[in-house]
Parts: C-alpha cells; structure tokens; sequence
C-alpha cells in the first residue's frame, strides 16, 4: 500500500486559498521599496492582504539591513507577532536564499510556525542552485512530523513530483494528513510557466492532493488563469512578481491580492478564509 491511500482528501474545494508570499530571499530592498523587511513592514503588510482576503503567508525574514536571516529568535517573534495581528495561516520559508545551510533551514522548525515550504528537490535557480538533496528533504520532512508542523510541498519541477511521491512512500502523510502542493512555474531552470505545465503538473500530483501555483515574473498572470481553470489554488506576491503590468511596478503586495481575489470570484471560486483554510491543509489554529 502506498502513502497516497491514507492521505485525507481536500475538506472543501469550493473556494480559493490565497497565499501572500511577501518578501523572499532574492530581492534587494534597494530595488524593490514595496518589500517588507521589517517587522512593522510585515505585520502591516498581512494586515493589509488579510483584509484583501488572503488565508495564508509564506515568510522570509529580514535582518536589521534588510539581508536574509534564518534567525531563531527573529523568527519566532515573527511567528509571535503575524499570530497577535492576523489569523493567518503563517508558513515559513525552509527554502531560505541559496546560500543558507541545510542545518539552518532545518532549525526554522524550531520557531513553531503552522506550516512550512519543503521544496522536493534541487533546481537551477537562475544563476545559482537551490539545494534539496534527498536526505535533506527525508531529514526535513521527518521533523516536520514529529514537531507538527504542516508542510507545503514546493515543486519548481516535474521531477519533484516523482520525489514527493518517494517522500510519501517512504514516511507516510504529513502532518495533518493532507498534501498540498505549490507549483512554482517560470523560475529560470525549472519548470516553464504555461498552461500546458501547469496540466502536466497536476496530472502527476498524489491522489487527493490540493495544489496552488504561482508563475515568477511575466507568467504570473498565465499560471493565475491556468490553475484557476484547473481548480488549483494561487501564490501571489513580491517573491514572485514585482511587476503588475508591463512598466508599472507592484506598489504593495495586497493590490497582487485583490487581483486574485478578482480572479478567483469571477471563476466562482471565492476566496478562502483562514479557517476554511485550515480545515482544507490540516492545519491547527494555535491562535
Ligand atoms: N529563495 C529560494 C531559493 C521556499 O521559500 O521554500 C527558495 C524559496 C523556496 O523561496
Ligand atoms: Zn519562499
């Protein structure tokens, strides 16, 4: 028997969840003022896609000059601080920027947030390589389970879906005992950001598995319409798009939300709350 046979299908398929991922590890604030890097600039930031009607943030931290941090007791704080803001669903980011080791992604664990990224491979990350040997995601994914935590499973290539497939053979469900998935499309080395990947994407996901996806860059917007039509959920955000239309730079993350929210009503489709959500991912409120 594999995995796939005791993994809880989705609660509700009726709306649509709404992730924010607000920040990332690339980008320089130099560049891109409407990135949060602060933790003011944060929690104002979930407020606002929260009101927009976002369910869900997937968090990369800031130091104090605005470079990425794995930091324990900054990212707890955070934690802490999205929890007494919002009630959105926080995930943090065990993807880091490229240059973080696996012993600190592994330690993001230790901030007790409600979900965690668990990329399912290593990819060509423009000019860089973002690093997801095997044991790094067996070793992540068992600790997942352990301290209950529920992971998002980030898929930037089709062979990242034959891992997660392994992963769930190997060590049974998550946490929650419901699979989601992002597909992370567009990124330069993975998968194109298209409709016709986004279908062969699905295609090959576990049975009962959920799916959002987000396009990087200009496929942002084909990717929205391709997983809306396929019934698959959405990431949005400046870790992905800093663009919104051809010249005119995002002014803040929440206009990326109201633009799904949109999206997503006009499909039928509206969007999720927090706690329908959380029934859906498995996800308990810790609030
Ligand atoms: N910053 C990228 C190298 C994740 O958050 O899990 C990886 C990333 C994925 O953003
Ligand atoms: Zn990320």
């Amino acid at each position: 028997m594999t995995a796939d046979a005791s993994i809880r299908p989705a609660a509700t398929a009726a709306g649509t969840l709404i992730t924010i991922a607000p920040t990332g590890a690339e980008l320089e604030k130099s560049a891109v003022p409407a990135l949060p890097v602060t933790l003011d600039e944060l929690v104002t930031t979930a407020r606002a896609c929260r009101e927009a009607g976002a369910c869900v943030i997937h968090v990369h931290i800031r130091d104090s000059d605005a470079r990425p941090t794995l930091d324990t007791g900054q990212l707890t704080d955070t934690v802490q601080a999205l929890r007494e803001a919002t009630d959105l669903i926080v995930q943090l980011s065990t993807g880091g920027a490229v240059t973080d080791s696996f012993d600190q992604r592994l330690a993001v664990l230790d901030a007790a947030p409600d979900g965690c990224s668990l990329t399912c491979g290593t990819v060509n990350f423009g000019d860089d390589v973002f690093m997801n040997p095997w044991p790094f995601m067996c070793e992540l994914y068992r600790r997942t389970q352990e301290v209950g935590v529920v992971p998002e499973f980030e898929l930037f290539d089709l062979g990242h879906i034959a891992a997660l497939h392994r992963l769930l053979d190997t060590f049974g469900p998550p946490y929650g005992g419901h699979v989601h998935c992002d597909l992370v499309l567009g990124v330069p080395g993975g998968m194109a950001g298209d409709a016709a990947t986004v279908v062969a994407a699905v295609a090959a996901l576990p049975a009962g598995a959920t799916w959002s996806a987000t396009g990087v860059g200009r496929t942002s917007l084909p990717v929205m319409f391709a997983a809306l039509a396929a019934g698959g959920h959405l990431r949005v955000g400046l870790e992905d798009t800093i663009t919104f239309a051809r010249g005119r730079p995002v002014v803040a993350n929440a206009e990326l939300v109201e633009r799904a929210v949109t999206l997503a009503g006009l499909a039928q489709r509206p969007a999720m709350t927090p706690e329908q959500a959380r029934a859906m991912l498995g996800v308990p409120d810790r609030h």
